[in-house]
This record gives C-alpha cells, structure tokens and sequence, in this order.
C-alpha cells in the first residue's frame, strides 16, 4: 500500500469521529461558549480540567501551564497519563480515541470518579478539534508515547518515543487562527487567576504558570507557583486581604453529606456587601443554585436560633431577616457533583435539588459548632447582624423610593436626562457622562434618534464603603435606575435586578482621559458591579475611549489613541506638524467627539466583562476600600481595571 493509501485506510477507520469532530468545528460555540477570548481561554481550562480530574483522583500533585514563544500552549501534569493501549470497540489506540472522537469524555473506567470538567465538559478532543496543531505526549508504564493532528486529525499512529520512569501527560496545542479569528493571544493575566482558583479549590495541587513570551527584571520567564495548604480557608483570606475582618478566624468545613463533598468557607468583615462565590465541580456558578439558597438557608436558621437563645433581639422593634445575616460576609462554596444539571441563562446556575439539604446541614453542623465555641465572635457576628437589620429598614424606604420612581414611565425620567426618539431599547443607547459641560457636548454631538445623554455631577458614590441605603439616597445613583428602567427585585432571598424594563441595551460611561477620568470610571463601574452585575453579564455596559491627541498639519487631521500612535501619525506627516493633546473631553467640540468617540461607525467601545467574579471583588474591594497602600500600589502597577477584561 502507498503512503497515501495507507493514509486514507487509516483515516477510514474514524469516518464516524470526524464527523463529531466536523461537528465541533462547524458549530464550536456550542462547545466552548464562543470563538472570542472567552472560548479561546477555555480550550486551557478544558485540558486542565483533565489534569485536576487525575489529581482529584489522587493520580497527580502538579500541573504546569505555559505560555510558548510562539504562543501556543503547553500543559503537563503526573497523572496516570492517557492509556495507549488498543481500544477495543474503534481499532485504534485509547489516546487516539480521546483526542479525536467527541464525547468519548475521556474515562473508561466506570469507577472513576469524573467530576470535574469545563463549563461544557467537553473533553480534550474539542481542544483537538479547534487547534491548528496538537501534540500529546504520554508518559506510562515506562514508555513515552506521542501522536500529533491537525485542525482534530491524527498525523499518524500513537508512536513510541522512548523509555521513561515518569508519569503524565503533555499537550501542546495551537489554536486555530481560522475559527479563533479575532485574536489567538493568551492573556497571562486571566490564565494565571484560573490557576490560582484552581489552586484553591484543590489544595495540594502544586499548579504552575509561565509566560514564556514575557521576561520580569531577573531575565527570567514570567512565572507563577499555585499551591494552598488549606484550600477554601486561604481563598477567603486572599479574597478578603483588604477587607478589615470583624472575627478572629475564617470559619470553614470540609466533609462529605448525603454523598456530596461540600465545602464550606466564611468571614464576616467591617464592609457592607456580600460576597457569595459558589462553585460546583471547579466551576463558578455565577447565578447560583441548589447549593447557594442551601448555605443561606443553613446560615440564616443556624444564626437566627443563636441570636434569639442569646436574647441580643429581644429590643429589636422588627424581624431580622436573611439578607441581615450576610451583610459584611464573605463565603465560598465549593460542592462535587456527579451529575450536575445547570440551568440559567448562562447555564452557571446548579438545578440538582438534592445538593440543597446536604449544603444546609453542613453549614449548620459548622456554624453550631463555631457559635459555642467563640461566644465573643458569635456576639460580634449578632451585633453586625442587629446593625444589618436596622440600615435595612431605612434602607428598604429608599430602594422604595427609587422603585416607586422608576416604575413610573412619563414624567419620571430624569431631568437631567436627554433622551433619545427611538423606543426601542434594542437600538437605543445612553452615555453616562462625566460633568455638565462635557454632558453639553455630547448632547450637542449625539445622534438623537437613539442615543440619549445622562450627565453625571463629579465623582459619583462610592459603594464599596456606603451602606445601602446610602446608596438608593445618592441622587446620581438614582437618576442611574430610573434613566436605564431597572427594578431592583424585592424577595427577601435575592436583590435581583428586572431587566425586563431596560431602556437601553447600550450603556456607555464616557470619561476623560485622565487620571479623574479613570477614578470616575471605576468607581461607577464598582456601582454596576456591586448594584447592576446582571448588566455586565448580559454585555449591556461599555466604555467609551475618547483619543488622547489631535495632529494636525495644514487641512490634514488625525487623531490618535496613544503615544506611539501620535509619532506614527506625526511621522506619516513628515515635517513640523501641531499636537493637541485632549485633557479632557470639555476641550473637544461636538463634532470632533462625535466623530472619534459616539460615532458607532468608528469609535471602539471597550464591552466590560467579569473574567473572574472573585478576582472581580478582590480588586474591587482594593481599589474602593479603606486600605489605601495596596491601592496606589496596584494603581501604579496596572491599568485601573487590569481584571476586568474589556
Ligand atoms: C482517559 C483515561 C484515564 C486518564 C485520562 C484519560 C487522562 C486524560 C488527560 C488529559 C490531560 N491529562 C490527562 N490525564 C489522564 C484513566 C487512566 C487509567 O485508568 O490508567
């Protein structure tokens, strides 16, 4: 048989696995969310997946992930490395068999305990389906074993390589630039937060990152160890690092109820939010679930008989109630499930009734337990409590107040408001300006038909350090939730925005480009992020970039984003050309702020989205907080919202 025969026999055999694979690459958001950066960080996160699967199965204790020169990505670990041997049912080898058929998931072996596995738990096949190139290298049994493929089909057979006393398996992975068409860069920055998670969420697991593109000031690779001793316990602390803690320790569990581990992990802190992370099998499951309303369950009844046996609500002239119990808390939950139903509009929200009670009893065991021992915290805990309770009466009158306004349509608009003609949200978008005069440009500038201007007095509240009902008394903050037609839900278990009545599916926060501009810009993105998260999530909050120069020579004029941009622009000019350089957006007229930054045909707006909901709050809680040396620190460090990946 020719080479080419032999090639075509060969690839006979898995006609049916293409086809799959075909499948991934026709229709690859259906696998991995989308082909934008999102999806393309997910192929990482996939393989992965695989990697803390083996350790979770106490088959591996390091993983190393890595950024190559050339920017593909390289992951390794000391697993039990994927079987070579011939399966049995395809004719082909066992790696072949899970690099390139879909859903073959991986494990064969019924009493393997598979729970982890990405947002679609998808499989490393997918990864193959959707790289250029891929090479996995097996090492087993003494020998090392490897097969490459292109766009998710074999080169060749599994081959034998050598001799080896290791374990493990090693992907190198391209992805490819024909279905990932926006970009193929990786970002260091979201790569290294997931293995930090991971890291938590699996203590003892030694995770690795490098940046082989990057060198720091040593000359030597941008690199990152993951490893935490006491997983959830230290999350919390990390987490919380520039919070103030109100209680002596975090207070966590680790067991095991009606099947399902459960972990539990939480500190109560002098600030007035709640911090809730929950995942299921690694995952965050940003809108919560079964084993979310478990935990607020166990906690709200665990604390409520506590406090009434202690006799602290005797003088209270209104019933505590759940949303009291979680003011200035902090917790994480981590549960595994084997088969977990996700539901939701981001399918990150658990369905599996059973995980409720298990989820419940553990955390009233762990909090029982924590009470009686430390009755000076469990003073201190009820205490905030009873404060909690009281801000929240005053406060419920002003969200009252705000939902009364906003439920009116006609008249209750803002006044400072210019709104747009058309009606219908899905065209309609509304910038928040800084200041009134730059408020007066934009209103000049704007296309009226569906852009509308809100004017914003100076710096907006910050609500990392207000109490709530702070919040719904601040004007501006007001005039945000009636403008964009939001309601606040009012059950007791969740502050749930209705987004059923927004009025522009575009919300815009238009600053200078100054150093005020950014502090403006963070703190109303730290409002939406704390009072409007589900507009984030749905994509509904951009920001506008204003340019930084105008360069002028003769009629000829351009503007420019940055400096680099300015001398390229001056040098295609060649000769002495006029810099101006915009302070702020007061110095542009409406034309000129039309032209680079409303004008949907050639401004950028930069869409806001939460890469990480925890490394969100983290730098949330530093930039808006009490502690002032890590923030300038990180200011100085990185832009304003490094995390926030726009
Ligand atoms: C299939 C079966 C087994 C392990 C794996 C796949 C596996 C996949 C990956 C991907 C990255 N690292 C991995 N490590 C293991 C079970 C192996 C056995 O039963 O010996």
């Amino acid at each position: 048989m020719s080479e080419e025969a032999k090639k075509d026999n060969y690839s006979a055999d898995s006609i049916q696995a293409l086809e799959g694979m075909e499948h991934v690459r026709m229709r690859p958001s259906m696998y991995i969310g989308d082909v934008g950066v999102r999806g393309l960080h997910h192929l990482v996160y996939e393989v992965v997946d695989n990697s803390i699967d083996e350790a979770m199965g106490g088959h591996c204790d390091t993983i190393s992930v890595t950024i190559n020169e050339d920017g593909s990505i390289t992951t390794k670990d000391n697993g039990r490395g994927i079987p070579v041997d011939l399966h049995k049912k395809e004719g082909i080898s066992a790696l072949e068999v899970v690099m390139t058929k879909i859903g073959a998931g991986g494990k064969f072996d019924k009493d393997s305990y598979k729970v982890s596995g990405g947002l679609h738990g998808v499989g490393v096949s997918c990864v193959n389906a959707l790289s250029s190139h891929l090479r996995a290298t097996v090492y087993r049994e003494g020998k090392v074993w490897e097969q490459e493929y292109e766009r998710g089909k074999s080169l060749y057979p599994v081959k034998n390589i050598g001799e080896t006393t290791e374990r493990g398996t090693v992907v190198t992975f391209y992805p490819d630039q024909t279905i990932f068409t926006q970009t193929v860069e990786y970002s260091y920055e979201t790569l290294s937060n997931r293995m930090r998670e991971l890291s938590f969420l699996n203590k003892g697991v030694t995770i690795t990152m490098t940046d082989k593109r990057q060198k720091d000031e040593k000359g030597e690779f941008v690199s990152e160890v993951f490893y935490s001793e006491e997983g959830l316990k230290e999350f919390i602390k990390f987490l919380d690092g520039n919070r103030e803690q109100l209680i002596r320790e975090v207070i966590s569990m680790e067991g095991e109820k009606n099947e399902i581990p459960v972990e539990v992990a939480m500190v109560y802190n002098t600030s007035y939010t709640e911090n809730l992370h929950s995942y299921v099998n690694n995952i965050n499951t940003h809108e919560g679930g079964t084993h979310l309303s478990g935990f607020r369950r166990g906690l709200t009844s665990t604390l409520k008989k506590y406090a009434d046996a202690s006799g602290m609500l005797d003088k209270l002239k209104f019933e505590v109630q759940g949303d009291d119990f979680r003011e200035g808390l902090t917790a994480i939950i981590s549960v595994k499930v084997a088969e977990p139903q996700f539901e939701g509009q981001t399918k990150t929200k658990l369905g599996n009734r059973e995980v409720s009670a298990a989820v419940s009893q553990a955390v009233s065991e762990m909090l029982t337990n924590y009470l009686e021992e430390n009755p000076d915290d469990a003073k201190i805990i009820v205490q905030k409590v009873i404060l909690a309770a009281q801000a929240r009466h005053a406060a419920t009158k002003a969200r009252e107040m705000v939902q009364r306004k906003t439920v009116m349509s006609i008249g209750g608009l803002p006044g400072k408001l210019s709104d747009c003609s058309d009606q219908d949200p899905v065209n309609c978008e509304v910038f928040l300006v800084e200041g009134d005069s730059a408020g007066g440009t934009a209103k000049q500038g704007r296309d009226r038909a569906f852009q509308a201007i809100l004017p914003l007095r100076g710096k907006i509240l910050n609500v990392e350090k207000a109490m709530q009902h702070k919040v719904f008394e601040n004007e501006e903050i007001k005039n945000i939730y009636t403008a964009l037609g939001v309601t606040i839900g009012t059950d007791d278990d969740s502050k749930a925005l209705n987004l059923d009545k927004l009025r522009y599916h575009k919300v815009v926060i238009m600053c200078d480009a100054d150093v005020d501009g950014s502090h403006i810009e963070t703190l109303i993105l730290t409002f939406f992020f704390r009072y409007m998260r589900e507009l984030i999530e749905a994509g509904h909050i951009y920001i506008a970039t204003p340019p930084l120069y105008l360069v002028k020579k003769g009629t000829k004029k351009r503007y420019a984003w940055s400096d680099k941009e300015r001398d390229e622009i001056a040098d295609s000019f060649n000769g002495s050309v006029g810099i101006q350089r915009y302070k702020g957006l007061g110095e542009m007229n409406a034309e000129q702020l039309w032209d680079t930054t409303m004008n949907p045909d050639f401004r950028t707006l930069r869409q806001i989205t939460i890469d990480s909901a925890t490394e969100s709050d983290r730098v949330f809680s530093m930039l808006m907080g009490d502690e002032v040396p890590p923030r300038r620190e990180f200011i100085e460090k990185n832009a304003v919202y490094a995390n926030i990946d726009v």
